[in-house]
Formats: C-alpha cells, sequence, structure tokens
C-alpha cells in the first residue's frame, strides 16, 4: 500500500525507536537503570560509535567537527539546499536517565529509517547531529558543542575548558578520537527541530502527549569560592574562627530566596559543593559550589545575578573571608521560532494529539541553534516530570507520538 507521506497513516516504527534507545542505554548503565555516560569519556566513544554505525547504516555520510559534533547526513534530491537539522546529545548527567537528549538523537535516526523504509527522497538534505557535551556536568560551560558552532563563544574557550581532575576537553577529546576534521561553523539550515522529554510535571499534569516549546528560560551559572582558614574544631574559640562552609550555608541559603522572589518560572539551585579539607574535626577553611539561577525574562535573571553578587560581597565583609565569584555559563531566554513552533502545533493536532504549548526550564542545544536558523522543539512528558535521575521514564507510545510529530514537521519542511 503506498502510503502518501503527508497523511497522518505515515508512521515511524515505534518499537524499532524503543530498542535502540534500550540499545544505546546499554551504554553507561547503572544499577539503578539509568545512564551514567559522561560527555567525552569512553563510554561517550562507545554510545558516538554506535550512533554513527547505525546513521552509516542508514547510508548517511557522517562528519565530525573540531568540537566533536557528529553530522550525520542523508542527501536530499538537491544537495545545494540548506539541510533540515534535529538532533541532540547523547552525554548524560552522572545520576542520569536513559531518554535525556538520547531520545531526540535517535528519533532523528528513525526518522531516516522511517524515509528509507519507504524509499522516500527529499528535496532538502536532512542532517542529524549528535552534539558535544549538552549536559554540561564534567565541563563548562553547558551545550558545548551547539554552543561553539553558532559562536556563542569560542573553540578555544571550549577546548581549553577543564573538568576537576584538570583534564582539559582537547585532550578529552583527541582520547576518545572525536577531534574532527571539519571546522566547527555553523552554516545555512533551513530548519531545526529537536525533540526532547520535557523533563519537568507540565504535560503529565495537562494529560497532554506533546509540548509544544515556545522558548526556553535564560540561565547564568557561577563558580563560588568562599577562602576561610582550616583549623582545629576544639580548640579554636568560635568567636575566632574563620568557618568557609559556616558563610557558604547563608548563600545557599540566599540562591534559594533569589528565586523566590520571582515566581513561578524562576530556579536557582546549587547542584555541586567542595568541603577542603572535609574532616570532621577541621574547621572548614574552604568551600567551593555551583549556582545555577533560571528566569523567563532577562531583566529577572539581570536581577538574581545583582542579588546574589551583593549578597556574595556582604557575606565576604560580615566574615572578613574571601568570596570569590566567577560566572561560567550566560545566556538570555531563547524564544523558538513562531512559524515552525505553528508547524509542531498543526502536526500533532493533525495526529491527533493532545498537546499544549509551554515554555522549557531546561536548556537545550535548540537554544542555540536558534540564534542562526528557524527552531523549534517537541516534548513528550516523562513519569513524574522527573529527570537528571536514573529513575527517569518515558511511555513507548509517547516515545513514538514525539518521533511521528517530528517526522511530519521534518518532512513538511524537507518537501518530497
Ligand atoms: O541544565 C540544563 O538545562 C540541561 O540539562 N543542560
Ligand atoms: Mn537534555
Ligand atoms: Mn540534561
Ligand atoms: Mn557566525
Amino acid at each position: 500500500m503506498q502510503i502518501s507521506t503527508t497523511s497522518t497513516e505515515f508512521k515511524v516504527n515505534g518499537d524499532r525507536l524503543w530498542a535502540s534507545l534500550m540499545s544505546l542505554a546499554d551504554i553507561g548503565a547503572t544499577p539503578k537503570g539509568g545512564v551514567c555516560r559522561l560527555a567525552l569519556t569512553d563510554l561517550d566513544r562507545q554510545g558516538r560509535d554506535l550512533f554513527t554505525s547505525w546513521a552509516r547504516d542508514c547510508g548517511c555520510t557522517v562528519r565530525v567537527d573540531a568540537i566533536g559534533n557528529i553530522f550525520a547526513r542523508r542527501e536530499g534530491r538537491n544537495a545545494d539546499l540548506p539541510p533540515v537539522m534535529t538532533g541532540s546529545h547523547i552525554d548524560t548527567q552522572p545520576t542520569g536517565g536513559k531518554f535525556d537528549g538520547n531520545y531526540g538523537v535517535l528519533a532523528g535516526l528513525e526518522v531516516l529509517r522511517t524515509l528509507n523504509d519507504h524509499n522516500i527522497q527529499t528535496e532538502a538534505p536532512i542532517e542529524v547531529v549528535v552534539w558535544t557535551n549538552e549536559e554540561g556536568s564534567r565541563f563548562v560551560p553547558v551545550m558545548m558543542g551547539s554552543g561553539v558552532f553558532t559562536d556563542a563563544f569560542s573553540i578555544d574557550t571550549a577546548l581549553d575548558s577543564t573538568d576537576r581532575n584538570n583534564i582539559s576537553v582537547r585532550t578529552a577529546l583527541k582520547e576518545i578520537g572525536y577531534d574532527g576534521a571539519t571546522p566547527c561553523r555553523h552554516f545555512p539550515i533551513n530548519s531545526y527541530f529537536e525533540a526532547h522529554i520535557e523533563q519537568g510535571p507540565v504535560l503529565e499534569a495537562r494529560q497532554d502527549v506533546i509540548g509544544v516549546v515556545t522558548g526556553a528560560l535564560g540561565q547564568r551559572w557561577y563558580n563560588v569560592v568562599v577562602q576561610g582558614t582550616e583549623s582545629h574544631a576544639g580548640s579554636t574559640p568560635m568567636e575566632l574562627r574563620k568557618d568557609a562552609l559556616l558563610a557558604a550555608a547563608s548563600l545557599i541559603q540566599e540562591v534559594n530566596a533569589i528565586a523566590l522572589v520571582y515566581p513561578p518560572d524562576a530556579r536557582g539551585t546549587v547542584g555541586w559543593f567542595d568541603v577542603f579539607p572535609n574532616s570532621r574535626n577541621v574547621i572548614p577553611g574552604k568551600v567551593s559550589f555551583s549556582v545555577d539561577l533560571r528566569a523567563p525574562s532577562d531583566d529577572i535573571l539581570t536581577r538574581m545575578d545583582t542579588a546574589l553578587k551583593a549578597k556574595c560581597t556582604q557575606v565576604g565583609q560580615d566574615s572578613n573571608m574571601s568570596v570569590s565569584v566567577e560566572e561560567v555559563v550566560y545566556f538570555p531566554p531563547q524564544p523558538f521560532d513562531e512559524e515552525k513552533i505553528a508547524v509542531v502545533e498543526n502536526m500533532a493536532g493533525a495526529l491527533g494529539l493532545p498537546h499544549s504549548r509551554l515554555v522549557s526550564g531546561a536548556g537545550h542545544d535548540a537554544v542555540y541553534l536558534a540564534r542562526v536558523c528557524p527552531s523549534a522543539m517537541i516534548f513528550i512528558p516523562c513519569k513524574d516530570g522527573i529527570s537528571h535521575n536514573e529513575i527517569e521514564d518515558a511511555t513507548p507510545e509517547h516515545i513514538e507520538a514525539g518521533c511521528n510529530v517530528l517526522l511530519h514537521a521534518m518532512l513538511a519542511q524537507a518537501g518530497l
């Protein structure tokens, strides 16, 4: 039966997509059913190798750029046309899940596999991309590969970034063999669509299947260091202490308080925290920690930034300790392209999928791609809105539904 590709009867193979997700999830699988596949580790290499072998099996050409972004390209009839692009990331959080990022990459691959199943050649080429180090867990800045690709920061800023063992991105990329030859710079792109789990509670609460993402919160990330003086927990009188942990505790409270000033969408989080020397009977001399601030407007984000820095100055003065604040990530809230948002919305409707619009609290590579081409995102729910957690879960039905919206949105752009 020849299915018209524009009919909503034309569907992806959900079982194949689910099986691919589970195979990829085996790489870095954790005992609680999650995935730990940190950026540019050997596990990341294994995942990259698996994706590129699958892409080549689909007849794609594969190129890798200088920051390790992988571009799997399926030619169209007209190679001169800018590609329709999709993708996401396969690096995960240390206690990550099977779907964050991995879903967007493999949904893109499933679109190619489905086109192959039906011998369909599009007018424009299609590219599926694996962006390097989207998570920003091992290396900052976050969304690193897409950030270099879209001039958000220079490639040297990225290559010189080091993890907490002082290993640079440059070294790690070379070690896994993904320091690609293709220069990392953006080129004309027809449009970019990214499929992703919502990672929050909204769609599930609304009982919607598709999230039509209108944009993403702006973010500012910092490294804060409080420098006090290690000394003996027993022989140092309370009034003579320079207890870095005590000073840091008031700053952590402040990060939370700053976000609560701007409900409902502002966010403040302290994710990682190092105490030195971390010994029971030594007053902590140095505390280092991260701050992650997010807001729906740049104005609110600026006010939160000002409040954080003011508090750090005040705590330093009051405690007579040094408090340093280094900003390591900044990007303003990013609206997606109205026309592409409407494409996603119309396809979800045509497929009879309950859908609604929402803003993404999480950052995604689409946030940077939106700077160089018309971009939009397709969300599906995740169980209890939980993500960045090994119990992250999604249903095969939603996984398939989101991929069908991606298929039709991309076909609408690529032309038949
Ligand atoms: O932090 C984020 O929003 C994303 O997971 N990188
Ligand atoms: Mn992600
Ligand atoms: Mn993530
Ligand atoms: Mn440019």
